[in-house]
């Protein structure tokens, strides 16, 4: 600890002990780069020495999370610093809380990426983050009279203690303009751009520490500046600026907008020159890029680095067309990660080719091509339906498709339906691209630094080797009929469950009985998870309550953020919170049922609900998530899943027992032919079902106070728009499903038991095994070898 009073005298000139937190924060934190500092050198000599295959993750989004805790538990240090801390006098837990949760991302999307380069630290595998470093994150959300209010994320007020500015590696952009294409004397054509407007590319690089490794990765995030000497004046110093300012607060939908187009090109153009020059500094050979290198498209954002690398080879290292693209092929693979057909992202080729000139004729010549190949084969409607330029648009999933050797859906269900209906004209083509990647997520983070108390009594039962290896929790099954094991896992359940009131009265001045069922519902707010289908739940439960059944307490718990222009998510938010009040001042119902709604949901608050749940609510209407993994992180916990068979679901189902979840609703067939025969009539069940018919009028008959206008907003898409979700056809359902829980939760030891079969069956979850699936199947990338340092 002697380093540690230096680095606070260091940077501040006092004692620890006089600091603030965040102060003492920040010299802890320097305090652990000197630990980490060698690994991460060392990992780049030996990945320089060795010439490991590097993945590169190109993510327009990253979650990381708080890093203090996760870092010293990957270092493998953390009980010491800890207890180190303590003898100072100081509070490890107010030190971590110091952290600011950089929320560079929208929700799981985002997450994945960065579980991911966890992940591949962990396993020793080479993996680079690529990405954007927003000045502010995602929107702070404030409920103000039960609505949302969106404040700015200003994260980055206080130093970031993780990142490096590598001011030696930024690289030029450039954007609009004009290209000249001169013949050159070998032939091939060399284009010149013209009065093109250029932007420096700065990279930030933050460490990710491998859990027990020695190997430190790295996510590089890059920030726009002006070109030095170039910015002539403040106004063009904000447009520059302007390009890495936001992240763009919609989720699973596409934003149609200029400046989203330049985010993308940036980041992507940024993270291709820089690969580029680093290969180059080992390799003269350009056809040895894929044997080196595999660049990932996460999502269908950077799907440009299709166009991309084409120019990189064609006109910077003059290669021949056939070459340059056998390699960016044979370079890239894609994810898909939504069945919302909105968030296969499209740019109006007039926009395209106004600011990426040169990419736009790359991309016109790849389409050219496309359809020349396979038009005889497979017919011009077929093509023209997925050519790369098609209604005056670039579609960018298809060129993700068309430019990629791999390409892969989240889930099982999910990759099925991308085959045979979003993407089904290129699977007939590219049958052989197309594989699944189940989405996971990493215990160490849910398991071991949220839920300490299961953590701990995992390790007391079977030891500590699950800790590397989560498949070893199936040995936990030993223990199912093991009453003492049950009530101890109740117990630990409990534990979280009280922190989590804590944080509950905290947040909300509601004080909520920590030994009633915690029933969990976080995610974005979206139309088809269906926070709706929830809310009508416990409005069946109001209603039986007030009638003088009895029914085990529940407390619902919320976390959502809606995008701030989707107006129907916060009219849902509004209804919510209008639910909440009434339920909660209600005393004839206040003692069973409560619901608390937590705002600003995100990493940092997920951490303190996910091991306070009993149920996890999984409710999207099937054919419509394509995976979900809170739904993961849930289970890993202990959470028993009520759930639509959807996304990721039907896996856990498989996993853990059938008995293990809770199922109801429409399976996604069920679904699919009704929409296709259009059978469907939301009003016929309004009609039918007297509960129901009673939960939809109290929308608008003024049952709930202050939700006129939401109320008939939503009863306006339930029942003129023929409820798009199919809220009312699963309600019935719903509801039987959810009952059933009641039951169970009436004899503790039943519920422990399935309880600990899904904590047992959680670690083929774990986004270890999903990264080494895609170094297998994808990238060609083993896990490799511990640093030696
Ligand atoms: C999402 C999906 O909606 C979600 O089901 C999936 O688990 C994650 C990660 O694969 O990706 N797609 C998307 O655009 N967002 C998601 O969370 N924002």
């Amino acid at each position: 600890m002697r380093t540690l009073h230096d680095n606070a005298l260091g940077l501040f000139a006092d004692e620890l002990t006089h600091l603030s937190t965040q102060q003492q924060y920040q010299a802890v934190a320097v305090t652990i780069k000197g630990y980490y500092g060698k690994q991460w050198a060392a990992t780049k000599a030996q990945a320089d020495a060795k010439q490991t295959k590097q993945v590169y993750y190109f993510s327009i989004e990253f979650m990381p999370g708080r890093l203090m805790a996760s870092n010293l538990l990957n270092l493998g240090i953390k009980d010491t610093v800890e207890a180190g801390l303590r003898e100072l006098g100081l509070d490890p837990a107010a030190i971590y809380a110091a952290e600011v949760d950089p929320g560079l991302g929208n929700g799981g999307l985002g997450r994945l990426a960065s579980a991911f380069l966890d992940s591949m630290a962990s396993v020793g595998m080479a993996g680079n983050g690529n990405g954007i470093r927003y000045q502010y994150g995602l929107f702070q959300q404030r409920f103000v009279d039960g609505y949302q209010v969106e404040l700015p994320d200003d994260w980055l007020r206080e130093p970031n203690m993780w990142e490096t500015r590598k001011e030696n590696r930024a690289v030029i952009i450039k954007y609009g303009g004009q290209v000249e294409l001169r013949p050159r004397a070998n032939g091939s054509l060399q284009a010149i751009y013209h009065n093109t407007d250029d932007v420096l590319a700065v990279p930030y690089d933050t460490p990710m520490v491998g859990y027990r490794t020695g190997v430190v990765n790295t996510m590089r995030l890059w920030q726009a500046e002006s070109v030095p000497g170039r910015a002539h004046n403040l106004a063009d110093k904000a447009r520059v600026d302007a390009i890495t300012q936001i992240l763009y607060p919609d989720d699973s939908d596409s934003a149609g907008r200029e400046l989203r187009l330049r985010q993308e090109y940036f980041f992507v153009s940024a993270g291709i020159q820089s690969i580029m020059t680093h290969f180059k500094r080992f390799h003269q050979e350009l056809n040895l890029l894929p044997k080196f290198v595999a660049i990932h498209i996460n999502d269908t954002h950077p799907a440009m680095a299709v166009l991309e690398l084409m120019r990189i080879l064609l006109d910077e290292e003059e290669l021949d067309w056939d070459e340059a693209w056998r390699l960016t092929v044979a370079t890239l693979s894609y994810t898909n990660h939504t069945l919302m057909a909105e968030a296969l992202e499209t740019w109006p080729e007039a926009m395209f080719a106004g600011l990426l000139p040169r990419l736009y004729q790359i991309a016109g010549e790849i389409d050219r091509r496309f359809r020349a190949r396979y038009r005889q084969q497979y017919g011009d409607l077929l093509v023209n339906r997925v050519a790369p330029l098609g209604d005056g648009q670039l579609r960018m999933a298809y060129l993700a498709v068309i430019g990629s050797h791999a390409v892969n859906g989240v889930a099982k269900l999910h990759s099925e339906l991308l085959k045979t209906r979003v993407l089904k004209d290129l699977y007939a083509i590219f049958p052989e691209r197309f594989s699944n990647q189940t989405n996971g997520i990493t215990p160490r983070r849910w398991v071991q630094l949220a839920d300490e108390p299961l953590a701990q009594l995992i390790d007391s039962k079977i030891g500590q080797p699950w800790r590397r290896d989560p498949m070893l929790l199936r040995r936990l099954s030993q223990y199912e009929n093991n009453d003492e094991f049950l009530m101890a896992l109740n117990a630990a359940k409990l534990a979280n469950k009280q922190r989590l009131a804590q944080v509950i009265e905290h947040q909300l001045g509601l004080k909520v009985n920590p030994q009633a069922m915690f029933d969990v519902q976080i995610k974005r707010l979206h139309a088809y998870k269906r926070q709706l289908l929830h809310v009508f739940g416990i409005l069946e439960a109001y209603l039986a309550l007030k009638k003088g059944e009895k029914r085990p307490p529940r407390v619902h718990v919320f976390g959502a953020k809606a995008a701030p222009s989707y107006q129907y998510a916060k009219a849902v938010i509004k209804l919510m919170n209008a639910v909440a009040d009434m339920v909660n001042h209600d005393p004839a119902v206040n003692q069973s049922l409560q619901v608390a709604f937590l705002p600003n949901y995100g990493v940092t608050l997920a951490e303190q609900i996910v091991p306070a749940a009993d149920i996890s609510e999984q409710i999207s209407l099937a054919g419509t998530e394509a995976s979900g993994t809170s739904n993961m992180k849930l289970m890993a916990t202990g959470a028993i899943t009520l759930a639509t068979l959807d996304g990721a679901n039907i896996e856990i189902r498989q996993a853990a027992g059938e008995r293990a979840m809770a199922t109801f609703g429409l399976t996604s067939e069920q679904v699919a032919f009704a929409q296709q025969n259009q059978s469907y009539r939301a009003a016929a069940q309004y009609e039918a079902d007297p509960t129901l018919h009673r939960i939809v009028d109290m929308l608008t008959d003024g049952s709930i106070p202050g939700v006129e206008s939401e109320g008939r907003m939503i009863r306006t898409e339930l029942l003129d728009y023929n409820d798009s979700y199919f809220v009312l056809a699963d309600f019935a359902s719903y509801v039987a499903a959810s009952r059933k829980l009641d039951q169970l939760w009436a004899e503790p030891k039943a519920w422990a038991k399935l309880a600990l079969a899904n904590i047992a069956a959680s670690g083929q979850f774990s986004a270890d095994f999903t990264v080494e699936r895609y170094g297998r199947d994808i990238w060609q990338v083993l896990p490799s070898q511990p640093i030696e340092s």
